[in-house]
């Protein structure tokens, strides 16, 4: 009721860290084009497989200074049950998922203030999915419209011939091919979201499409796990060059992220072989940083950031970047590029990470050591506030909660019945 998102709100509000003055508001206006890293793991990044880099392309764009990228090397995603779908919500909304199940699926009726509508609200913009999968996976064609998804380009607009496909769906190569004149087609300014597919478990790859030979610690899915982020990363490189031939890799603000982990507890023996080193439970936790890359038109990139961040700190940032204050909605992730961002992360499972120390299922550890360390009050305390920012967002999702809250700024609630997608009727 309200006195439950009067509690939500006052606790978000509390939270919030201020813009960076000298970026609030510069991408006003340009597009955004998100692309999403299907169970893409930062410890590819730089990785090199007997001595050769397995993703070059998304390294270049790390380690070359003119490219202008800033890369969040502590960046972790925090997710559960809903994988894919949970980086969804989170990224767009700024709220975690459920403990168990997909909120996607068992809350896609909710009302919603998500970053599509007040991008569109605020910013005049355009929002389009592409995926290469049916649209009713996680239950999207729903849900969507409670974000504002004006249009969802889904594998009904796509060639999905037996050559086409692997695995969930679309491959990315003629997925990134066949979106270009879909995106060239998009009202402008507008903000696309672009998901990719092929790097998924259990990794399937043609013999012909695989440019580098598998890792070779005889557990299958985690050795060809090396050949997809390779064929993913190919897939980027020629995606970038459309970006620029099209003219629209200048305007456009680019965002690179990682969805989930790809490689579970179950495969710490090959794992462990890999990263030549024992994958403790600490070490599983350090596992889950998934990359972050972000490029402003008009800005210097700032090369590899070491803030520890999360996340659901991408929608307040985007929106201050857009000159949109994040205070005015109910988020609970703060600005990256704030002086005030918290280094606090959360998962959902109630785990959590900070610079200093990492806390998995009741164990604190030293990051530097790695070693077991007794927690002072102060760290119990920050436990105990992860695991009430988690309580708090369970309760706006479960007690459908953003019904009865009004952004501060000028806002028209979503009507889920005005958007239609593929060939749905009225
Ligand atoms: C399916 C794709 C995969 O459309 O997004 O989802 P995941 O299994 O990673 O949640
Ligand atoms: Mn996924």
């Amino acid at each position: 009721d309200s006195d439950d998102i009067t509690e939500v709100e006052n606790y978000t509000k509390n939270k919030f860290a201020e813009p960076n003055p000298e970026l609030f508001g510069v991408a006003k206006g340009k597009n955004i084009i998100k692309i999403h890293l299907e169970s893409f793991q930062s410890f590819l990044i730089n990785y090199k497989l007997r001595g050769e880099e397995v993703t070059p392309f998304l390294n270049s764009l790390v380690n070359d200074p003119e490219q202008d990228f800033t890369y969040f090397d502590n960046f972790f995603h925090q997710t559960e049950q809903g994988k894919t779908a949970d980086a969804e919500l989170i990224m767009d909304n700024s709220i975690y998922g459920l403990p168990q199940g997909s909120a996607f699926v068992t809350r896609g009726s909710n009302t919603y203030q998500a970053l599509p509508a007040i991008l569109h609200q605020q910013g005049g913009y355009t929002t389009a999915v592409f995926h290469g999968d049916y649209k009713s996976f996680w239950n999207r064609d729903e849900i969507y419209k409670q974000f504002g998804v004006d249009t969802y380009f889904d594998a009904s607009y796509y060639n999905m011939s037996e050559d086409n496909i692997i695995n969930y769906g679309l491959k990315d190569k003629p997925f990134f091919e066949e979106s270009m004149p879909l995106l060239k087609s998009l009202n402008q300014p507008f903000y696309a979201h672009m998901m990719t597919l092929t790097h998924h478990h259990p990794y399937l790859i043609g013999e012909d499409e695989a440019s580098i030979a598998p890792a070779e610690t005889g557990d299958k899915s985690v050795d060809t796990y090396f050949q997809t982020a390779r064929y993913l990363d190919e897939a980027l490189e020629q995606f970038f060059n459309d970006l620029k031939d099209a003219g629209l890799y200048d305007n456009s603000v680019i965002l690179l992220y990682g969805d989930h982990y790809g490689i579970s507890k179950n495969h710490n023996r090959a794992m462990g072989e890999l990263l030549d080193e024992e994958i403790t439970p600490f070490k599983s936790t350090q596992l889950q940083r998934v990359p972050l890359l972000i490029k402003v038109p008009g800005v210097d990139g700032m090369g590899t950031v070491h803030e520890y961040s999360g996340q659901m700190d991408v929608m307040p940032t985007l929106l201050h970047l857009q000159g949109i204050n994040a205070q005015d909605y109910i988020l609970f992730g703060t600005d990256l590029f704030s002086k005030d961002h918290k280094e606090v992360i959360p998962f959902r499972n109630g785990d959590l990470v900070t610079p200093e120390y990492t806390e998995v299922s009741g164990t604190f550890y030293d990051n530097n050591t790695g070693e077991e360390i007794e927690p002072t009050d102060e760290m119990l305390q920050v436990k105990q506030e992860a695991l009430h920012e988690l309580e708090l967002s369970d309760k706006l999702l479960n007690g459908d909660l953003l019904r009865f809250y009004k952004p501060n700024a000028d806002w028209s609630p979503v009507d889920p019945t005005k958007y239609r997608y593929g060939n749905e009727s009225g």
